[in-house]
């Protein structure tokens, strides 16, 4: 389903089995070596959403080497099979092996949100490279809105993302705005290990050396 010109929805791309993997994956992400937290905003607000760093470490607004911001310790290398999964992500997608092939993310930010945890429209212009961003939903559905390259305001079109689904974000919709203004309550899937909350995984290209 493409939502913009380069912003592609895959339904359920994830089986249940992947959903729960990557549950027990981001449980040991979040604990070590950087421990998951809310990022500080140089306004001095602290983010809802909890964020975790593969690779690249994010903080606001900038990519390091190692978490500066809450341990000082190197982050986590991204795992090959992750990189697989964002190619394969890719590929499918823009139904375009090739495109897949082309597509080498050095960073996978996780984000977890608890029922009550929003995130702002922005744009994501951290990254020094217009490789498209590959997320994937896991666990309680949310409210995400895709706005446009222009402001933070209308036109936008929202849509619901569940457990399982992939987005990948590239082309003309790599520098849109987009936020996500509410989880939805009660929308916990039982099966996968992950009883109240949603976890955002982004796969990305930092153009960083
Ligand atoms: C569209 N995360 O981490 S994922 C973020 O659900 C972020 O946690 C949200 O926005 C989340 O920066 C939304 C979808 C997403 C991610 C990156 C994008 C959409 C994007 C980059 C460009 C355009
Ligand atoms: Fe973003």
């Amino acid at each position: 389903l493409e939502v913009a010109p380069g912003a592609i929805l895959v339904p359920d791309w994830l089986s249940v089995e992947q959903q729960r993997f990557w549950v027990a994956e981001c449980r040991r992400w979040a604990t070590a070596p950087v421990p998951m937290r809310s990022a500080v905003v140089p306004g001095g607000h602290k983010m809802s959403v909890q964020t975790v760093c593969l690779g690249w470490h994010w903080q606001p607004y900038k990519y390091t080497r190692t978490a500066d911001d809450v341990n000082g310790a190197p982050v986590a290398a991204v795992p090959d099979w992750l990189v697989d999964l964002g190619r394969a992500a890719v590929a499918a997608a823009y139904d375009d092996p090739t495109a897949g092939e082309r597509y080498t993310p050095d960073t996978a930010l996780i984000n977890f949100y608890d029922e009550g945890a929003r995130m702002g429209m922005h744009q994501d212009k951290d990254e020094r490279c217009d490789a498209p961003v590959v997320s994937l939903s896991v666990g309680q559905s949310c409210v995400f809105r895709f706005g446009n390259s222009e402001n933070r305001n209308k036109p936008y079109t929202d849509v619901e993302l569940h457990s399982g689904d992939l987005f990948v974000f590239g082309g003309e919709s790599r520098f849109a705005y987009h936020g996500v203004p509410k989880v939805i309550a009660g929308s916990a899937s039982p099966d996968i290990g992950l009883p109240s909350g949603r976890l955002n995984i982004t796969l990305r290209d930092t153009g960083m050396s």
